[in-house]
């Protein structure tokens, strides 16, 4: 008997180490479309404009230059062993999917063998990749995929690996079958909505990406920050760490094998002295990780506003405040 063309994409993409792999019809559904614009109008993506500005392609996918029919998706596993206890030990906190390499060059990497592969069996049709690089909406894809659910904490769930995995999308005019959607798993649980520090999940399955602390530490250019954000200053992972299928993911082990998304030695060197990190150490510890996504400026804005915000908790806690030194802490935090 032969085998299914889906069936060859799935077992090539597993032995190149991809952990989930499925296929989606490359058009999204109307009430997703309305999703969409809907958070576009409501301004819930702040000062991203690159994501309003791709609307006309992330809505009508024939506007890339081809007419896709179908979306692989390949899903990366990037939890690892030691993630949890070295975030939970960490006074500043980096979050876990940018403790390694820069993933976008990971996927892209691993995912070669299997585009030049597909390239030379169907020379006839077109194979584009993606990873964030795309305006594709790739958790709606995903979830179409059969990867996983989007949960009430917006990210694409795995019931047997958890949410801590990259996505990258295929777009190819080659006709596939969809792998078929699964349940959505989050049932009454609304743990990550209870733990969102800033209220950016402010409905199930809903966020305003203005008070998440990923948006604010990372895509937020402007000087002055409103919104306290904790212990984090790159990314937050607080509504996945409290997500019990990402606690069964850990107790079940499911870790990443990828070498690249072990936590970096510059990471580990510099972990205790984030506060007073010079521009060269802060050049290397960025160095190709996704944290080269900011500038040396936007990490030492977060840094002092996570300190300014500790420092602000502490006095408010502490009754015999000195009036003076407070004032003297907000100055040189400005
Ligand atoms: C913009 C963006 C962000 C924004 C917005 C987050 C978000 N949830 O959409 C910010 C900067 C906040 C962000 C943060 C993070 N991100 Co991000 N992000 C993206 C990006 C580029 C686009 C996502 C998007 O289109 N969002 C807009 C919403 C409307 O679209 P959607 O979530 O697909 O929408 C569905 C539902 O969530 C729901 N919905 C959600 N909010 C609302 C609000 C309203 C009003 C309505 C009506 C509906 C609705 O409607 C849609 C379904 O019909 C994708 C990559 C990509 N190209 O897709 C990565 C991506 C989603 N991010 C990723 C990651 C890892 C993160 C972080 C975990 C990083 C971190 N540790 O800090 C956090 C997670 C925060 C969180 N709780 O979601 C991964 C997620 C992987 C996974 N397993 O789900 C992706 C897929 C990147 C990748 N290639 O791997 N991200
Ligand atoms: S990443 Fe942090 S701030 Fe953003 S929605 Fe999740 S818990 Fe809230
Ligand atoms: S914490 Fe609970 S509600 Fe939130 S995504 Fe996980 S299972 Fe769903």
């Amino acid at each position: 008997m032969t085998m299914r063309i889906e069936d060859k994409i799935i077992s090539l993409a597993q032995s190149l180490g991809f952990d989930l792999v499925g296929f989606a019809k490359a058009e999204l559904l109307h009430n997703e479309i309305q999703d969409i614009k809907t958070w576009v109008e409501k301004g819930f993506h702040g000062n991203m404009t690159w994501f309003e500005k791709s609307l006309p392609i992330r809505l009508k996918l024939e506007n890339l230059g081809f007419q896709p029919k179908s979306v692989i998706v390949l899903g990366l596993i990037y939890l690892i062993e030691e993630g949890k206890d070295f975030i939970e030990s960490s006074e500043l906190k980096i979050s876990q999917y940018a403790l390694g390499k820069d993933y976008h060059k990971v996927l892209k990497n691993k995912a070669k063998p299997l585009l030049k592969w597909l390239c030379s069996l169907f020379p006839q049709n077109h194979f584009r990749q993606g990873v964030d690089s795309l305006p594709v909406s790739e958790k709606i894809y995903g979830k179409r995929a059969g990867i996983g659910w989007i949960g009430k904490n917006t990210n694409l769930i795995s019931p047997k690996k958890g949410s801590y995995f990259f996505l990258s999308v295929i777009l190819t005019d080659l006709e596939l079958q969809e792998s078929g959607e699964i349940a959505d798993r989050c049932g009454t649980c609304k743990k990550c909505l209870e733990a969102c520090p800033t209220g950016a999940l402010f409905d199930e399955y809903k966020i305003d990406a203005r008070k998440c602390i990923s948006y604010l530490t990372i895509e937020e250019r402007s000087e002055k920050l409103e919104v306290p954000f904790q212990d984090w200053i790159y990314g937050c992972d607080i509504c996945q760490m409290v997500c019990p299928w990402n606690e069964k993911a850990i107790k079940w082990k499911r870790f990443s094998l990828v070498e690249e998304f072990q936590i970096k030695s510059q990471i580990l060197e510099f972990k205790n002295k984030l506060h007073t990190l010079s521009e060269k150490e802060w050049i290397e510890l960025q160095n190709q990780s996704a944290m080269e996504r900011i500038s040396y400026k936007q990490f030492i804005r977060n840094v002092k506003w996570v300190t300014k915000i500790k420092i602000t908790n502490q006095q408010a806690h502490t009754p015999l405040v000195n009036h003076n030194d407070k004032e003297s802490v907000s100055e040189s935090l400005q």
